[in-house]
């Protein structure tokens, strides 16, 4: 008889992408657990001893700490099916460069909600839109999904970069997916994956949009 599976617990923050992307990996594994939001502005005692960087998420794997979003998707990807990265190393090596460029795109997002002003504002949605045209040829031409029919951990980290643009453009802000098709159709497959739907609450876009209105930023004054 196999060892009863370990009670997995994923320590989250509401907004937070990187929560999401594991998140999404869970439920593709159809693999139930627990989830523990944070106050990041707060962080109780409890999260500060199993977070060394102070970072959502943490995956409480029983009482173990697995912290860092790719980390923690590699080790479910390791240890539950289906499989979701390649069985070929150079392809799955290829597809970890992807995730951490990933973590780059929303890197920029940050500094796209946060600039001061409207002249960094566009220069950081230019960025945007550079870094999307980047992805556009190397997606794979039949879609849906960034490398092909099966969803992989790479779509599990742009997912949520995505989810961004959902409210930005509620609030106004221009498609900037227009000349992109693969990645415009991308985003849309992303959308409708319930994994995807799922990794946030019903209330993620007025939270969001709240979040974002107190940057006092370039974007906070457009959204006010
Ligand atoms: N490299 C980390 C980034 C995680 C991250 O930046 N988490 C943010 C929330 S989305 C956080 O916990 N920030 C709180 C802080 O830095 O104090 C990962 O991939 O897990």
């Amino acid at each position: 008889m196999s060892p009863a599976a370990p009670q997995l617990t994923l320590a989250s923050h509401h907004l937070c992408p990187y929560v999401q992307r594991a998140a999404i990996v869970l439920a593709e594994k159809n693999v139930p657990f627990a989830r523990r939001d944070v106050d990041l502005a707060n962080k109780p005692a409890w999260f500060t001893a199993v977070s060394p960087l102070g970072k959502t998420p943490v995956l409480l794997v029983a009482d173990v700490p697995v912290f860092e979003s790719a980390v923690i998707c590699d080790y479910l990807d390791e240890t539950l099916a289906p499989r979701l990265h390649p069985e070929d190393a150079l392809q799955r090596a290829r597809h970890r460069g992807w995730v951490e460029f990933a973590s780059a795109v929303l890197n920029t997002i940050g500094a796209f909600y946060s600039a001061p002003d409207g002249t960094v504002l566009e220069a950081k949605r230019q960025d945007l839109r550079g870094k999307f045209a980047q992805v556009e040829p190397v997606l794979d031409a039949e879609g849906p999904f960034f490398a092909g029919s099966r969803i992989s951990v790479v779509d599990a980290a742009f997912a949520p970069v995505f989810r961004y643009f959902e409210v930005f453009e509620q609030h106004g802000e221009p498609d900037l997916f227009v000349d992109l098709p693969r990645v415009r159709a991308w985003r849309l497959a992303l959308a409708a994956r319930p994994s995807v739907q799922q990794a946030v609450g019903a209330d993620y876009p007025e939270r969001l949009a709240r979040f974002l209105r107190e940057r006092r930023s370039a974007l906070s004054r457009r959204m006010a």
